[in-house]
């Protein structure tokens, strides 16, 4: 028997980003652990990415290429082909093709590593012309906000949370999807620190917080304001901060002082005490930190909401301490790290292709003009996950679309295909890593030999651009060599290969002394402003009355988006799809905790397992993940309710923004 030991690194859409340890015995990976010596993975992984070896060798793993040979409105049936049979043919479709913005690649953050995501299939996309894909459906909103406030998306380190004496959790369920934060803020917790979380759910983050405001949903940029009155009314700013490092105060101030208590309370559904206490607790605590996740910008004004709350800390100066500040997104410091030209963009010689938002493919597939004819989809599962899915399930649907999945499992989407081509895992392939919840670089070694017949993204990619013909040398560079060009010389790939990551040297109190990186090095707090939901009483009234419960949908614990839906064990912890739902709710509608019901609107209807709980706010039921739909009930999943307008920056789904009605199914 023969054991050895790899370095990986979580490929997952997480902002924790952790440094593996995988055990290989007998060439099969029998065991994922958390590294004890990075720093932020302190030893333990989550429990679904535990789970990696259980996935990795399903029994429905996809081992070889597949070619659809039903309708793609009857139920999918595939057969088995060689890849060379199904390059040829790929190529050949592809190079009937007339107009090269007819082939749309769509792809996310199903592995978040530099080199199986955009390397070598970006350069493809590139020479080929294809159209552009707007990669906005997580964060774009929020991106923008920090972008156009702090210049990029940066914040403080996540270690220095365990400093702070107050941690207000503002649109983050931490244990659920940060849980590496987590191990600071408790660690702050047992020192003394107050926790504050801002959610409409009581999630398992808010039971274990000293506080928790249940805000409703898309109205934390008026909670934002009404802190900011209070800070001014009680005079809790820090003026010489604001006057040396902020742009656009006078402004904001005016904004601030018409959003007294009271008015916020109405329209956040909360207590105007609850406003008044978590600015005194703000204004009057030091060092205070915001963990702001992604889950407050999903609504249509979530870029206003986290521009506002990201003014915070430079109108207190909380800035100035290392466990002070604000952290939504540690991406940007990796920008001056990352080598721009590993994916080509001079292979567009000066094209502009149309470019896409996958956030609106649904109504991209069925309106285009002139039609995508092309679809390759890797690294996502657009038909579960993106929003409004009836219609994105119509768009794959349509007979004259040519679409190509690389994939582990047959997805949603997979099912839709023409040609489901199989890709390795993480642990069968070579990546570099950065993160948005800190700032090392990691490396991923391969631990294992590609299973069945899978191929690395890359390989796929570059076996296609030999099947079209393209002869650029780039398209015969190996992982290796797109490794070496993914970072400036400032990264040390020893290093990487050696311990596995790389500590970025970012300053302990970034901001302490101003030095943002927008053009003026100030924090701009121009033009934010309170923004209600497209759907709700306040923008909609008639509507609000036809569909008067507003519907959330988060992450569930154990899945990551839709992966690891299919993998027993974690699904049998979420047991089925749930709706979450207040016991006055459920009582005026006369519906029994374990019902089966329907979340419905104009859009579709989500039928699910009723469960009463004070999880729900009144007024808010929360469907919680996003299941496969064909291991939900009846085909369906959340984002049949789910609409494609788009937020007020960064053009997001606003996925939480959403009303619908339940009742029995
Ligand atoms: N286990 C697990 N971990 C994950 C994921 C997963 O699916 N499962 N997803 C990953 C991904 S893709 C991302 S982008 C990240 C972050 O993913 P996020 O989507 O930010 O997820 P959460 O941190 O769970 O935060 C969402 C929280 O925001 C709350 N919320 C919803 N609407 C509002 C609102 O209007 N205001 C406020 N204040 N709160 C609101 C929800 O109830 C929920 O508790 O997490 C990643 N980690
Ligand atoms: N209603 C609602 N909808 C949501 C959300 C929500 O909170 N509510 N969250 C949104 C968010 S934050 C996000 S980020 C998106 C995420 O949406 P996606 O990026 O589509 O994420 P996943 O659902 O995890 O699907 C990723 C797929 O990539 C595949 N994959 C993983 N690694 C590889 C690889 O190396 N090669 C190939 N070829 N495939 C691979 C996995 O098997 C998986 O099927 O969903 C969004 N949708
Ligand atoms: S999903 Fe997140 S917490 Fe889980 S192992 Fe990956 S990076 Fe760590
Ligand atoms: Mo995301």
């Amino acid at each position: 028997m023969t054991t050895r030991t790899v370095h990986g690194a979580c490929p997952h859409d997480c902002p924790d980003t952790c440094a593996m340890q995988v055990t290989v015995e007998n060439e099969r990976v029998i065991k994922v652990q958390g590294r004890a010596d990075h720093p932020n993975t302190h030893g333990a992984l989550c429990t679904k990415v535990s789970r990696y070896p259980e996935r990795t060798y399903h029994p429905e793993r996809l081992l070889h290429p597949l070619k659809r040979i039903s309708k793609k409105t009857e139920a999918p049936q595939f057969v088995r082909v060689s890849w060379a049979e199904a390059l040829a043919d790929i190529a050949a479709r592809l190079k009937a093709i007339s107009d090269p913005q007819c082939i749309q690649p769509y792809s996310y953050a199903g592995t978040m590593g530099l080199i199986q995501g955009e390397a070598m299939a970006g350069r493809l996309w590139n020479a080929l012309g294809a159209a552009r894909l707007d990669r906005t459906i997580c964060a774009s909103a929020g991106g923008a906000a920090l972008a156009m406030t702090y210049g990029h998306k940066l914040g403080m380190h996540t270690r220095h949370f365990a400093g702070a004496k107050l941690i207000v959790i503002w649109g983050s369920n931490s244990i659920t999807s940060n849980l590496h934060f987590w191990t600071y803020a408790n660690q702050a917790k047992r020192e003394g620190a107050k926790l504050i979380c801002i959610d409409p759910r009581k999630t398992e983050t808010a039971d274990k917080c000293h506080q928790h405001i249940a805000v409703l949903p898309g109205t934390d940029g008026a909670l934002a304001l009404g802190v900011m009155r209070e800070l001014i009314v009680n005079d809790w700013l820090d003026h010489d901060y604001i006057a040396r490092h902020v742009d656009g105060w006078d402004e904001l101030r005016g904004k601030a002082l018409d959003w007294p208590p009271e008015r916020v309370a109405e329209v956040c559904g909360i207590s105007a005490d609850e406003v008044r206490g978590l600015a005194r607790d703000y204004g009057t605590t030091t060092p205070a930190a915001i963990r702001m996740n992604y889950g407050l910008q999903r609504v249509r004004g979530g870029g206003n909401a986290v521009r506002l709350i990201a003014m915070l800390p430079c109108l207190t100066g909380a800035w100035r301490h290392p466990s002070g500040g604000l952290l939504l997104s540690a991406s940007g410091w990796f920008a001056p790290y990352k080598n721009p030209a590993l994916e080509r963009p001079d292979l567009l010689a000066g094209r502009m292709p149309r470019m896409v938002n996958m956030s609106t493919i649904g109504d991209a597939l069925l309106q285009a003009d002139p039609p995508i004819q092309a679809l390759f989809v890797y690294n996502s599962n657009p038909v579960a996950v993106a929003p409004e899915s009836p219609k994105v399930v119509k768009g794959f649907q349509r007979e004259d679309l040519f679409t190509v999945v690389l994939e582990h499992f047959m997805t949603d989407t997979a099912d839709l295909a023409d040609y489901v081509l199989p890709a390795t895992t993480q642990l069968e392939h070579l990546d570099v890593h950065t993160s948005y919840g800190h700032t090392d670089v990691l490396m991923n070694q391969p631990a294992v030999q590609p299973l069945g017949e899978a191929k690395p993204n890359t390989q796929i990619f570059r076996e296609l651009a030999a099947a079209l013909g393209l002869t650029d040398p780039c398209f015969r560079e190996t992982d290796e060599e797109l490794v070496a060009q993914a970072f400036t010389p400032d990264i040390d790939l020893d290093l990487l290969r050696t311990q596995g990551w790389q500590p970025l040297p970012i300053p302990e109190a970034p901001f302490a002394d101003g030095g943002f990186r927008t053009a003026s090095g100030r924090a701009n707090a121009a033009g934010a402003d309170f923004v209600p939901n497209y759907e709700c009483a306040l923008t909609d009234p008639a509507l609000a009355a036809r569909y008067p419960l507003a519907m959330i949908s988060p992450p569930a614990r154990n899945f990551l988006n839709s992966s690891f839906v299919n993998v027993k064990s974690l699904r049998d912890i979420e047991g089925e799809p749930l709706i979450e739902m207040h016991a006055t709710d459920a009582a005026a509608r006369g519906l029994a905790d374990g019902a089966l019901v329907a979340a419905f609107n104009d859009r579709g209807r989500y039928v699910a397992r009723l469960k009463v709980s004070p999880r729900a706010r009144p007024g808010v039921v929360n469907g919680l993940g996003v299941w496969w739909r064909k291991l939900g009930v009846q085909g369906t999943n959340v984002n049949e309710v789910t609409h494609q307008r788009l937020t007020d920056m960064g053009e997001a789904p606003a996925f939480y923004d959403c009303l619908v009605e339940v009742q029995a199914a």
